[in-house]
């Protein structure tokens, strides 16, 4: 039975990320299926916004076949989230409008509620995204994990319905793909959105992977999953974790439907990678990367932010 595999959370609320001038904690191997959070909490930063102007940049990359090609595009000025959403905001969307999220239905092709739940390969079960019935934003690991105590992580397991649905509560929208990549790169032109090399001093910049992934995770970073939001450098717009932690819905279609699924639901861009971003699989750790994600499908390692319209 998948539920006997989930292992529940530890230590949250107790551990998090590093701050500034304390020792350096010695890096740990974390057993396969842990989901342990390694270092304290970081002093999150305000739940505000922040207003990005209007302005023309030069959009995509060519890493991956799909980022390109490299193309001038513009944006017209808007503002959004300085933060992913965390829990305790959707918590307050939940409480006020009593949304039931997809990931509590019945799912398709499953009949049960839950969602994906990634979870390292083990010789039982090699594929490390296994569906978890009874996974969902308050179990995001599955039904014996619970957001106690994380109040200030990104919510995950939300389908892009989820997240307009929060959006359109809040009288804000999803970001389109031009829109986040823009604010993602803040007018970077290096290698990554803080500069040429990935760990400059050997810090890392983003909660990512380190480690060969799927099979080690050595936690570099202070984190094997998810971290609260705001852990890391934000960019030089203000903006924290468009980088890294979790992946980030956006309102631009991939494509328009499921190659191989009759009448499949419409598929959508995800940006910015997530805790499980590594060097040797997945090197979606900047702002032109781009990944397909089914709007029906939530799993535990994408999230959102939300934009809005301003005049300039
Ligand atoms: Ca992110």
């Amino acid at each position: 039975m998948l539920r006997g595999v989930v292992i529940s959370l530890l230590g949250f609320g107790l551990l998090a990320c590093q701050k500034k001038n304390e020792p350096e904690p010695e890096p740990k191997l974390v057993e396969v299926g842990s989901v342990e959070t390694l270092l304290g909490f970081c002093d999150p930063p305000p739940s505000d916004r922040v207003k990005i102007k209007a302005a023309t940049f030069q959009m995509g990359g060519d890493l991956y076949p799909e980022e390109g090609p490299v193309r001038e595009v513009s944006v017209r000025a808007f503002d959004i989230d300085r933060t992913e959403v965390t829990n305790a905001q959707f918590a307050d969307f939940v409480e006020a409008t009593s949304y039931v999220t997809d990931a509590e239905k019945a799912q398709p092709g499953f009949d049960v509620d839950g969602g994906a739940v990634f979870m390292q390969p083990t010789e039982e079960f090699p594929s490390w995204w296994r569906f978890i019935e009874g996974a969902d934003w308050r179990h995001p690991e599955g039904p014996d994990s619970s957001i106690e105590g994380k109040a200030q992580y990104p919510v995950v397991q939300v389908s892009y319905n989820d997240a307009k649905a929060y959006a359109d509560w809040a009288g804000r929208r999803l970001p389109t793909e031009v829109e986040w990549e823009y604010a993602a790169g803040a007018g970077a032109t290096t290698n990554f959105v803080w500069g040429d090399e990935k760990t400059p001093g050997g810090k890392e910049q983003a909660n990512t992977w380190q480690g060969n992934f799927p099979l080690e995770n050595t936690a570099e970073d202070g984190h094997t999953g998810q971290a609260p939001v705001g852990c890391y450098p934000p960019n030089n717009f203000g903006l924290y974790d468009m980088i890294g932690n979790v992946w980030e819905w956006t309102d631009t279609v991939f494509q328009a439907g499921n190659p191989g699924v009759e009448g499949g639901e419409p598929i959508h861009v995800i940006k910015g990678g997530s805790f499980l971003c590594a060097d040797n699989y997945c090197r979606r750790y900047r702002s032109a990367a781009r990944q397909p994600q089914e709007v029906g499908l939530p799993t535990n390692h994408v999230g959102f932010r939300t934009v809005g319209d301003i005049d300039e």
